[in-house]
């Protein structure tokens, strides 16, 4: 830290409506939400936080890119694909010209009523929670509005409790698959994306019916490779820097793999985490990949 900086505190939970949020949201904005004005041309991607959210933003901001791709200018993720029920910095990013691109960590139940029902499409990109859980630790190391944890054992309680920003993974992942039938909605993990970004690049034009040429896809994939979009800082969050992250821990871009829980979960929690899992997540057939081997 620079001489006359101060780094920002670390902010309790606060509870919203009965989900534990942080205080990067504001009230006002949340209460916004639910008669939130959605169009049919809206594009949702939805994620519990660690799932590959900047992943998924510099897909889409990549698939909605017109023009020569290979010459034009990438402007910042977040700001072709804002947080929905975050003001960032109260630029207005509700009065975009359609298509407008959101992503949301938000629960099915505080999500806008407009959404339901709707032509809008929404991408649910989920990722197997034991890698969420590690990369959520390492990501209250890095933020600095998040209380550091012990331990990673210690942090692990806390997320089996729900006790973090955007609260319980089990309930997001199944609240909004249980909900599926009243959104216009296609589940993708996280680990399919990593198998075949290609493939998934082109699952997610078809679906938002974009029709891209080839050297389209082809730049797409190449610049959301891990490598290279952690050499991009207009993919990868570097430039929002001290004092909100700290700077000398693992940024957003980390490892980006498969399995990195073998290297951080006890045999004990292991075998706690999935009885908890196998009894929670019984009635939800969705795929998950534990660890993808070489
Ligand atoms: S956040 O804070 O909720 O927005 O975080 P989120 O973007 O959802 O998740 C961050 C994890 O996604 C990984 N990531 C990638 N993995 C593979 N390839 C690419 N291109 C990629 N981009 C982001 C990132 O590395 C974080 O996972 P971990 O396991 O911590 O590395």
């Amino acid at each position: 830290m620079a001489d006359g900086e101060s780094s920002i505190q670390p902010n309790k939970l606060f509870n919203y409506k009965g989900y534990n949020l942080s205080s990067i949201h504001t009230i006002e904005r949340l209460d916004q939400m639910e008669n939130y004005d959605v169009r049919d041309s809206d594009v949702f991607v939805v994620t519990y936080p660690k799932s590959g959210t900047i992943w998924m933003q510099n897909i889409i901001k990549h698939i909605y890119m017109d023009g020569d791709l290979q010459t034009e200018e990438c402007e910042l993720s977040y700001s072709v694909v804002p947080w929905l029920e975050i003001t960032h910095n109260k630029i207005n990013t509700d009065d975009r010209p359609s298509p407008r691109l959101f992503f949301t960590h938000l629960p099915y139940q505080l999500i806008p009523k407009a959404l339901k029902n709707k032509k809008t499409k929404v991408i649910y990109v989920y990722r197997n929670p034991k890698d969420v859980a590690v990369s959520y630790y390492h990501f209250h190391k890095f933020a600095n509005y998040l209380e550091t944890p012990e331990n990673f054992g210690t942090f692990l309680q806390t997320f089996l409790n729900g006790q973090v920003v955007n609260d319980c993974w089990f309930n997001h992942v199944r609240n909004w698959y249980n909900h599926r039938h009243e959104f216009n909605i296609m589940f993708h993990s996280y680990e399919e994306i990593i198998k075949d970004l290609r493939v998934a690049v082109l699952k997610f034009s078809n679906f938002l019916g974009r029709s891209l040429d080839n050297k389209h896809v082809d730049i797409i994939v190449e610049r959301s490779t891990f490598k290279n979009m952690k050499s991009n800082p207009k993919s990868n969050y570097e430039n929002i820097g001290f004092p909100i992250f700290n700077n000398s821990a693992a940024g957003f871009m980390r490892k980006g793999t498969v399995g990195d829980w073998k290297n951080n979960f006890t045999v004990a929690e292991n075998e706690m985490f999935d009885r908890i899992f196998e009894e929670k997540m019984k009635n939800v057939p969705l795929k998950y990949t534990w660890e993808i081997s070489d």
